[in-house]
């Protein structure tokens, strides 16, 4: 069965653009992922511990065989692989990825939460996110995102760096 979710990506070190491809990339060469819709490319002040640099963010949204777990372990396995370094949690990073949204599901695991448990305070995410899908619902709430995102007082820290729209999206990442 296909599932559909929702991915968010950033990066805060080097080559931050590069990453990122490289990230959507690597998922999309899983046979068991088809990337569906990209945002465009955001770059956003730090949230939490500010004193690092400014952050490229983005969201994609697949089409996966892959169970939430097995997704998870593939995300970790591609932060792994770019070689993460952090010095400490909330640090810089080569690359971060996110599972934001899994169909309508609500997952309470001890590894895993689904909906991502800080997305609804995050400017940095859900304005890409509702980019791809501006009718988008959390799963047991009434409140559409677009509500949510407005009542978020961190909005001016998420600037448009490079729009991505139609096929041309694929074909930046296709390599
Ligand atoms: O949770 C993702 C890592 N992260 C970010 C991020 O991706 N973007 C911004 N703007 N701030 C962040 N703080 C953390 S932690």
């Amino acid at each position: 069965m296909k599932n559909n979710a929702f991915l968010s990506l950033g990066s805060n070190m080097g080559i931050r653009e590069e990453f990122l491809k490289h990230a959507i990339s690597r998922l999309h060469q899983s046979p068991n992922i088809e990337v569906t819709a990209l945002s465009s490319i955001y770059e956003t002040d730090p949230v939490g511990y500010t004193d690092q640099g400014l952050f490229l963010n983005m969201v994609v949204r697949i089409s996966t065989t892959l169970s939430p777990l097995e997704l998870l372990k593939l995300c970790l396995d591609v932060e792994k692989e770019m070689g993460r370094i952090r010095e400490f949690k909330w640090g810089p990073r080569v690359i971060d990825l996110d599972i934001l949204l899994y169909n309508k599901e609500n997952i309470e695991m001890e590894a895993l939460h689904i909906p991502h448990p800080r997305m609804r305070e995050r400017a940095f995410v859900l304005v890409p996110l509702l980019e791809i899908d501006r009718s988008l619902v959390l799963p047991n709430s009434d409140t559409p995102l677009v509500e949510v995102l407005d009542e978020i007082p961190d909005k001016e820290g998420v600037r448009l760096w490079k729009q991505i729209n139609g096929e041309d999206a694929f074909a930046l990442f296709e390599s």
